[in-house]
């Protein structure tokens, strides 16, 4: 059997198991292209989905049946809409089966349409789009009414991550709490800043920064 083959079973075979949802992955993020991965996961210099999820106590999924010590799980895949559509249409129908309750699909290009047709597939479970270049922007929104897709700008895996985790939020008061915890230490480090901007002045203010 092909390796394409292979992985569509095994996402089938985990579909029709019926794995307690604790033990599963919460949200699926699936990219075009490996090329896709900084963009979508992050770097040091432009944090992504990766840096959101551990921002938030998420672990990364590597075995469908043996998950992380972590209650929140994420996992991830390249499929690419064009290049293997009929595993886009197995890993979307089966989302839902096999305890996804969000996906994070991103692609570049100007046929960005993994986001789109994922959402199609994958509906109701709700899809957050990540164009992951400019040129991608109006395929990943632009469906029609009654397909719905929620987007990011180009390039914000990071802000998809936190939507995601968003959403499982209503359901899952633990993570309402870390999101507040998270945006509540983002504005201390912008109050920090702000203290040392104007403490310092200005040129005081960019000698330090060019040190650090
Ligand atoms: N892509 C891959 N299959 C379908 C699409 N739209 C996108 C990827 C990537 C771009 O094509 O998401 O952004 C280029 O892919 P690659 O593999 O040639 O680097």
């Amino acid at each position: 059997m092909s390796d394409l083959d292979t992985l569509i079973d095994d996402l089938e075979a985990q579909a029709a198991r019926e794995t307690d949802p604790a033990d599963t992955p919460d949200v699926g993020v699936i990219m075009g292209s490996d090329s896709d991965l900084d963009v979508m996961m992050g770097t040091e210099a432009d944090p992504g989905a990766h840096d959101a999820f551990t921002d938030v106590g998420f672990a990364e999924q590597t075995d469908y049946d043996d998950p992380p010590d972590a209650r929140f799980t994420f996992e991830t895949f390249v499929v690419s809409a064009h290049r293997t559509p009929a595993l886009m249409y197995a890993y979307a129908d089966t989302a839902a089966d096999r305890g996804l309750d969000v996906i994070v699909a991103g692609a570049g290009g100007k046929s960005a349409d993994l986001p789109n047709m994922t959402a199609s597939i994958a509906y109701p479970v709700p899809v957050v789009g990540v164009p992951v270049q400019e040129k991608s922007v109006d395929s990943v929104i632009g469906m029609p009414t009654g397909a719905p897709i929620v987007a990011v700008d180009a390039g914000k895996s990071y802000n998809a991550a936190l939507s995601a985790v968003q959403i499982l939020a209503r359901e899952h008061g633990e993570l309402r709490e870390r999101l507040e915890a998270l945006h509540a230490d983002q504005g201390d480090a912008v109050a920090a800043v702000s203290r040392s901007l104007h403490e310092l002045g200005t040129p005081g203010f960019r000698a330090r920064r060019d040190e650090d």
